[in-house]
């Protein structure tokens, strides 16, 4: 189908997705969502075969923004899968009906997982993080609501340095943080009980693909026998690596490491792969909002909830 038909609202979406204007597994789920609806809301397909066209040329166009990020595709999997209905109309209520849900579940998937993962943290612990993660925050969060005093190390998270953004938010929660660089993760890992991060995309293995960083850094937390929890909602989980299939690591632009300025005059090749992967011997627990799970026990849960045909409707 022609582009033209793919809405604007849609185009901008994945633009702000692929300049990682919006950025995180979660938010990315929530703005894909919303996309979609949106597509479906503004469309002028005469009919209802027309409008699933459309959608299926959106997701496509969602779909190309950034690799890593299984939210993306199973966000499409979940919308694209409720397009139901004999008349145009009946199709774009179903769509604005599952995307009110699935921006639901997203939320109430959040707040579970954080109670879960808060029962790991006790009072007075630190915990080290990595990355910006909602899910990682969202257990530091319902910890503090238990009452729970937690002190936050934070890591910048080079090269675009989300750590930053973590390091505002439990600084307005009003926690003691101390924000370090990447480098001295090592050593403050000695003063930490505790390493909370996110994850992007986690494979049947339950190896954990996050942040690049998180892996260097879960190596480092054994050899200290500070525990791992990754925070991941199961929007996460990775059904196409249940027949074995790999993830794409998204690599980025040179200028993310080195500017204009520093480059010139240098011949050297960047490399800037954005997430890396944790094998499941480093990884202590997964906190779900359908519970906490040794990384080696995913791979059920997974087959549970996506079966083990997961199929790719956007490209029918
Ligand atoms: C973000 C990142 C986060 C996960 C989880 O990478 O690695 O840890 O996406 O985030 P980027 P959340 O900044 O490249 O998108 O828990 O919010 O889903």
């Amino acid at each position: 189908m022609a582009t033209g038909e793919v809405r604007q609202s849609v185009t901008e979406t994945a633009t702000a997705i692929a300049d990682m204007e919006i950025r995180g597994a979660a938010a990315i789920a929530e703005a894909t969502a919303t996309a979609l609806r949106e597509q479906a809301v503004q469309s002028e397909a005469a009919d209802a075969d027309r409008l699933r066209a459309e959608l299926r040329a959106a997701a496509r166009h969602l779909y190309d923004t950034r690799p890593t990020a299984v939210s993306l595709p199973n966000t499409l999997r979940y919308v694209l899968g409720r397009a139901s209905g004999e008349d145009v109309d009946a199709v774009r209520e179903s769509v604005v009906a599952a995307v009110a849900e699935f921006c639901d579940r997203l939320d109430r998937a959040q707040t579970d997982l954080g109670t879960i993962g808060a029962s790991r943290l006790q009072d007075g612990d630190t915990v080290l993080m990595h990355c910006h993660s909602t899910d990682a925050l969202a257990c530091l969060e319902a910890a503090l609501d238990q009452g729970k005093d937690i002190a936050a190390i934070v890591k910048e998270t080079r090269p675009r340095r989300q750590g930053v953004l973590t390091a505002h938010h439990l600084d307005d929660l009003g926690v003691d943080v101390r924000f370090v660089v990447d480098s001295a993760a090592h050593r403050m890992l000695a003063e930490a009980d505790h390493v909370l991060v996110g994850a992007d995309t986690i494979t049947a293995t339950g190896t954990v693909i996050n942040k690049i960083g998180t892996a260097g850094l879960a190596v480092s937390a054994r050899e200290r026998d500070v525990p791992v929890t990754v925070a991941a909602q199961t929007l996460k989980l990775d059904p196409e690596t249940l027949s074995g299939g790999g993830v794409d690591i998204e690599h980025r632009a040179d200028a993310e490491v080195l500017d204009a300025e520093a480059r010139t005059d240098l011949d050297v090749d960047i490399v800037n792969p954005a997430f890396d992967e944790t094998p499941p011997r480093y990884v202590d627990a997964i906190v779900t909002e359908r519970g906490q799970f040794p990384p080696e026990s995913i791979v059920t849960l997974m087959r549970d909830l996506y079966g083990s045909e997961p199929g790719r409707p956007w490209e029918e």
